[in-house]
This record gives structure tokens, sequence and C-alpha cells, in this order.
């Protein structure tokens, strides 16, 4: 399942909307993911403090941003573009791929709930493909 045209379109459009709230919604979203999903903790137990309003969460949720950030401008060519990042993730982090998942799923539903006039449908699953094509990319070193 490729992104179309029309996909990378609504997502650079959308991207263009959100892009001055990354920091906030990355760090709603990671702090949902450890919340929801606290399997997800192990990661980050070297992190003083794993609450959803800590600043360890507030400033990896910026990282992580700017790796979406750093996706859409590699819209076309997602798994050259993210390389570097799949290579740490597998690597030095080695993070299971399938919470590459899980939190894509959290950064959609910050976007539902800070964007509700601007997630339409097809905002939704164009922005569902786009993180899918990001997980698949973040796992390309994996193999
Ligand atoms: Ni992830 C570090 C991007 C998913 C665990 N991660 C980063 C950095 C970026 C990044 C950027 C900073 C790298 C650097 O320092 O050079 N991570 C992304 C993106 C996604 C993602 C774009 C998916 C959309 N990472 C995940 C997931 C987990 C994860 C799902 C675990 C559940 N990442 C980490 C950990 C670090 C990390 C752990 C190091 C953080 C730290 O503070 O030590």
């Amino acid at each position: 399942m490729s992104l179309t045209e029309k996909d990378k379109t609504i997502v650079r459009a959308l991207w263009g909307k959100i892009a001055k709230s990354a920091d906030v919604i990355g760090a709603d979203a990671l702090g949902r993911m450890l919340i929801v999903y606290p399997q997800t903790k192990t990661y980050f137990s070297h992190w003083p403090d794993l609450s959803p309003t800590s600043a360890s969460v507030k400033t990896h949720g910026k990282n992580v941003m700017g790796g979406v950030a750093l996706a859409v401008s590699k819209i076309d060519d997602l798994t050259a573009g993210l390389l570097d990042l799949s290579e740490q993730h597998a690597f030095q982090l080695r993070v299971d791929p399938a919470n590459f998942k899980i939190l894509s799923h959290c950064i959609l539903v910050v976007l539902a709930i800070m964007f509700p006039k601007e997630f339409t449908p097809e905002a939704h699953v164009a922005m569902d493909k786009f993180l899918c094509g990001v997980s698949l990319a973040l796992a390309e070193r994996y193999r």
C-alpha cells in the first residue's frame, strides 16, 4: 500500500497546518503511548520521570516529531530518507518495530483531538498510510 501523489499532497498540506504544534503533538502522543501501552516504558527506563507531563517526555516528543518532519521532507523515498534513524533504532536503541505502529496510532489520536476540523477522513487515511510508510522505513535496517 504505497502513498499516491494525492496522499502525499494531503500529508504535506496537513503538516503545513500542524507543524507549529509539533512539539505538543509529540509530547502528548508519547505520553499516551507510555500510559496506554505500558510495555513501551522499558525503552525509557533510564529517564528520571516517565510520567506523561515530564521534561523527558516533552524533549523526546519534540525529537520524535523532528523525525516525522524529516519523513515529510523525504516523503518520495522514506526508506532512504529514514535509513540513519532506522539504523539507530535497530542497532543502538533495539526497539521492537511493533512499537512503531503503536506510536503511529497515538499520533493519529492526538491529531484527531487537536485538529478535529483539519483531520478529515481523507486526511486521516493519508496520514495513516504515511505513518505506515514511516514505520516500514524505520524497520528497514532490522532485516
Ligand atoms: Ni524513537 C530516539 C524518532 C518511534 C524509542 N527516536 C529517537 C530520536 C528520533 C526518533 C529522531 C532521536 C535520535 C537521536 O538522538 O539522534 N522514534 C522516532 C520516530 C518514531 C520513533 C520518527 C516513529 C514515528 N522510538 C519510537 C518508538 C520507540 C522509540 C515506538 C519505543 C517504544 N527513540 C526511542 C528511544 C530513543 C529514541 C528509546 C532514545 C531516547 C533517549 O532519550 O535515550
